[in-house]
């Protein structure tokens, strides 16, 4: 697939606010962004700890994934994001695979990125997203 690095590990919250108070004044790390995006139902909230990017996510809809996910599981760790050079051939290899695959097709996600995710029940129980720099 190509993978060259973790591009970010995403964290449910309940609280965006709440949370990033957390990871700024206990753990130290600087927000550098909140992002909306809409047609994922969530808020998020960006760090950089050292080469690795923490994304918060906060439900805006009980009935988006993350709300579903908080309301089942509670706050915790929610997916994890590799960076691939090229998304429709990663895409295309995981399915030659037998991967089931949540986005058939890259789509856009927070910041500038083409982003798709593959079904936890056939990636070890791990929601697993791919992203492609445009
Ligand atoms: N990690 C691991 N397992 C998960 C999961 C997650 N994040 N979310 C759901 N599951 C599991 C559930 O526990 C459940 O397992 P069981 O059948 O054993 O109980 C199963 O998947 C089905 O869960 P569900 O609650 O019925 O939820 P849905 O099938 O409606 O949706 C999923 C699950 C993963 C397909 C959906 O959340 C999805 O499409 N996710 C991709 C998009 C996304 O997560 N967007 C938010 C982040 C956006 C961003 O980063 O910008």
């Amino acid at each position: 697939m190509n993978i060259s690095h973790i591009e970010h590990i995403g964290i449910a919250v309940k609280n965006l606010n709440e949370s990033i108070k957390f990871y700024e004044e206990v753990l130290g790390f600087k927000c550098y962004s909140i992002e909306e995006v809409k047609d994922q139902k969530v808020r998020t909230a960006f760090f950089m700890v050292g080469q690795t990017k923490i994304e918060l996510l906060e439900s805006t809809e009980p009935d988006g994934p993350v709300g579903k996910f908080i309301e089942k599981k509670g706050e915790g760790i929610h997916h994890i994001a590799f960076a691939v050079k090229s998304l429709a051939d990663s895409l295309k290899e995981a399915e030659s695979n037998g991967v089931q695959l949540i986005d058939k097709h890259p789509r856009a996600g927070a910041e500038g990125l083409n982003i798709a995710f593959l079904h936890p029940k056939s990636t070890c129980g791990v929601l697993t997203e791919l992203c492609e720099k445009p």
